[in-house]
């Protein structure tokens, strides 16, 4: 087909879960443009402002030609007055003044530097720039008091801005799945998140497990965070029983009641299948080298701090994973939920509650009208129940 777009066009939805969202994103340009936007409104606390954004960017995401001109944008939902303006300024100047003020900008600069370190939030990070803190080191050499998770944070800094790998993802999933058959020979171990969208490098590793004997997976996750701790593998661990009720706390809309563990695991170089341990194809390279170029990370070498020795040479990198058991009848709702994106999940919980009455988590899907929990045993049957066309995880990069 060709670069133009034409009236005859199928209509977009506003809904991402209704929109085929591959990888392949023809309108950087512009959603690089919206994601700092939509990132500024969050350090605002502007919750309407950050969703509007990144439904815009979103959107562009989706679409199967590069927008060249405004005519393009006809009939695109999700596209208010504001980010219609950035990417006309950009059509026309190729960037947005706006946007260029706003990386320049030291509020945006420091929470965004500070939000990078693991356990700290945005209102931390505004707290600590309206003390007047400005750099790590700065905040290193205060006295404030940091949690235990903030300590991990900024002690394995270097290496948590550095993406992680799909080979480095794959090592780490075979590990955990070693370390659960010790316990469970049968537990099936699943890399969900960006890496099972097709993401060629992430943030983190995000792990989901189970059981086809439900009840089994029960104090699973203890026995191997316990022996994992033994083994070494462990330099952070942060579990959550479904007993307790941390998640309340957390993103309302994301909350799940599943036994999960935040860690940061300690990963042997040569565990990782050959190749590319310090490569990464994609954008988030850039990230990193922006991040540096920021002065986020650069400083291990030349601090004197107790924790900040130059880490260089060591035979290890820590990595962010995330571990998650679900019983096996809420395995497909579980999988769904922790393969995201987040703005997918968001977009599918919408539909379901305006199109058809029901709620959906990453637990189980209700009906409000029938009153009662309708059963999955596969994502398929999820979109199904919900009256949508099945789209495979590598199409859910909205
Ligand atoms: P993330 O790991 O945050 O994001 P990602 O894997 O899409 O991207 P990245 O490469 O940056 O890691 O979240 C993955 C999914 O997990 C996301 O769809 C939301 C879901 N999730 C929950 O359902 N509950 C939670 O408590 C968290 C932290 C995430
Ligand atoms: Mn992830
Ligand atoms: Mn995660
Ligand atoms: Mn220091």
């Amino acid at each position: 087909r060709t670069a133009d777009r034409s009236a005859t066009d199928i209509p977009v939805s506003q809904y991402a879960c209704q929109r085929r969202t591959t990888l392949n994103n023809r309108n950087n340009l512009f959603t690089n443009a919206l994601k700092i936007l939509a990132e500024n409104a969050e350090f605002c606390e502007n919750e309407g402002r950050n969703l509007a954004f990144a439904r815009a960017s979103s959107i562009l995401k989706s679409l199967p030609y590069r927008v060249t001109k405004m005519d393009d944008l006809q009939g695109i939902p999700s596209l208010g007055e504001h980010s219609k303006k950035v990417i006309k300024e950009i059509l026309e100047d190729g960037n947005c003044g706006e946007v260029e003020k706003l990386i320049q900008n030291e509020r945006y600069q420091t929470l965004k530097r500070f939000t990078s370190i693991f356990g700290v939030g945005v209102k931390t990070a505004d707290k600590w720039y309206r003390e007047g803190l400005r750099t790590l080191h700065e905040l290193k050499a205060s006295k404030i008091k940091l949690t235990k998770e903030q300590e991990a944070g900024l002690l394995y800094y270097e290496d948590l801005i550095v993406p992680v790998t799909m080979a480095e993802a794959d090592s780490i999933r075979k590990i955990v799945e070693e370390a659960v058959h010790r316990f469970l020979p049968a537990a099936v171990v699943k890399l969900t998140g960006g890496f099972r969208r097709g993401k060629e490098s992430g943030h983190d590793v995000d792990l989901l497990i189970t059981h086809q004997d439900e009840g089994k997976e029960q104090g699973l996750l203890h026995q191997v965070i316990n022996w994992m701790a033994v083994q070494g593998m462990i330099l952070y661990d942060d579990i959550t029983d479904n007993r307790d009720q941390k998640w309340k706390t957390k993103e309302p809309e994301l909350f799940d009641h599943f036994a999960k563990c935040y860690l940061i695991f300690k990963l042997q170089k040569d565990m990782v299948n050959v190749v590319d341990l310090n490569t990464s194809g994609d954008h988030d390279s850039l990230a990193v080298n922006e991040a540096k170029e920021m002065g986020l990370g650069g400083q291990a070498g030349t601090c004197e701090h107790a924790g900040c020795a130059s880490v260089k040479d060591k035979d290890w990198k820590a990595i962010r994973v995330d571990l998650v058991v679900a019983p096996f009848s809420q395995y497909a709702y579980a999988l769904l939920g922790w393969t995201g994106s987040r703005l997918f999940e968001r977009d599918l919980r919408r539909y379901a509650k305006h199109f058809k009455h029901m709620s959906l988590s990453s637990h189980s899907l209700f009906d409000n009208e029938q009153k009662r929990f309708l059963m999955a045993a596969t994502e398929e049957e999820i979109f199904a129940h919900l009256g949508l066309d099945y789209i495979p995880p590598q199409e859910r990069n909205a």
